[in-house]
């Protein structure tokens, strides 16, 4: 953008971005920039000072922490005291009432709205046990992972940083992958669905990604949640500035708003080649995606059967805009 305003002007734009995922985003950005000679202002911005920074994955990390527990006397030696054990009691006690609240959550009528504990927990109900899903819902993650419970190791796959965006391609790979090896396994066929924010969608030439799907015919379920733009920021600068204009500003004024909010159904449809937008037919029956919006629990109830039938079973593509009410 910054690059287009220049040229034009002549006049260099100020863009403000994240260090490390935002700065790696920029670099063909600043490539073409630097050859064009275009003037461009950026500030590369981080909060986050740490002590340290290591990089493990949780697993090995959670089993060298409780190796190094178990052999060492003075700590083993230690937990047999009984107020740990009278801990254990509380914590096992918490557990319950925290997953009791989670089940209480959803509200599941068929006029109820599409809150996230709703489209979780219609997704946990309505999708095979075998389901692998790509996340990429950053606010609403949370709420969607405690709904859905997984506890099959490798059925909830998420990215390793903060960096949005990559979900769309992830899914494809996740899709090939398991059906290379589950090559040898003629009756199962997982299904792949990927569960993303709006922008986080967007912000990733999703167009390019499902039209690679289509092309290759890479069955996979994408369940895109329109909450109205970025709620992100809106919460990141909540926690630094508690206080402040930013507590009533709304979405627009802070210009995270996604109002008018894209047609997704559509751009599923289209990026795979179909006659949406070219022919006045609503009839897509033939084409190998199809998108679909749903803004209350029965519709999507509705739009999952068929999503089923089309992707796990049928093996073809399905994009489902969920209207996600607070
Ligand atoms: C590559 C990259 N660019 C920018 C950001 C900064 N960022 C973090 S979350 C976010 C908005 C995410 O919006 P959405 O996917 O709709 O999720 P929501 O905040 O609505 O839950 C942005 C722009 C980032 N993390 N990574
Ligand atoms: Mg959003």
């Amino acid at each position: 953008m910054a690059d287009g305003y220049a040229r034009v002007t002549g006049r260099p734009q100020a863009i403000l971005v994240h260090v490390d995922v935002s700065t790696q985003a920029l670099g063909q950005g600043i490539h073409n920039a630097s050859v064009g000679r275009v003037l461009i202002f950026i500030f590369a911005v981080s909060f986050f000072p740490a002590h340290g920074r290591w990089k493990v994955d949780s697993y090995t990390a959670v089993t060298q922490l409780v190796d190094y527990i178990k052999s060492d006397v003075s700590i083993t030696t230690s937990l047999k005291d009984p107020k740990y054990e009278a801990r254990g009691v509380v914590r096992a006690a918490v557990h319950k009432a925290r997953v009791e609240k989670i089940v209480s959550q959803p509200r599941l009528d068929d006029g109820d709205g599409l809150d996230i504990h709703n489209v979780g927990s219609l997704l946990k109900t309505s999708v095979a046990d075998s389901t692998t899903f790509v996340v990429g819902a950053v606010t609403l993650a949370k709420e969607l992972y405690n709904q859905l419970q997984r506890d099959r190791p490798g059925s909830w796959i998420n990215c390793g940083g903060t960096g949005i965006g990559w979900s769309n391609g992830a899914m494809l790979g996740v899709k090939m992958a398991l059906a290379d090896l589950e090559r040898d396994e003629p009756h199962r066929s997982s299904l792949v669905c990927q569960v993303v924010g709006d922008e986080s969608f967007m912000s990733a030439a999703p167009s390019s990604a499902l039209w690679v799907a289509s092309k290759y015919e890479i069955p996979v379920l994408t369940i895109v949640l329109n909450n109205g733009g970025w709620k992100a920021p809106q919460n990141s600068t909540q926690l630094v500035y508690p206080h402040d204009l930013n507590t009533n500003a709304s979405d627009d004024e802070i210009n995270t708003s996604f109002h008018p909010t894209p047609n997704y159904a559509a751009l599923e449809e289209a990026a795979a080649g179909s006659n949406v937008g070219w022919k006045n037919t609503l009839d897509n029956s033939g084409t190998w995606v199809k998108g679909l919006r749903v803004g209350a629990v029965g519709e999507f109830r509705e739009a999952l059967q068929p999503a089923n039938l089309r992707v796990a079973q049928e093996g073809k593509g399905m994009l489902i805009e969920v209207e996600v009410t607070k």
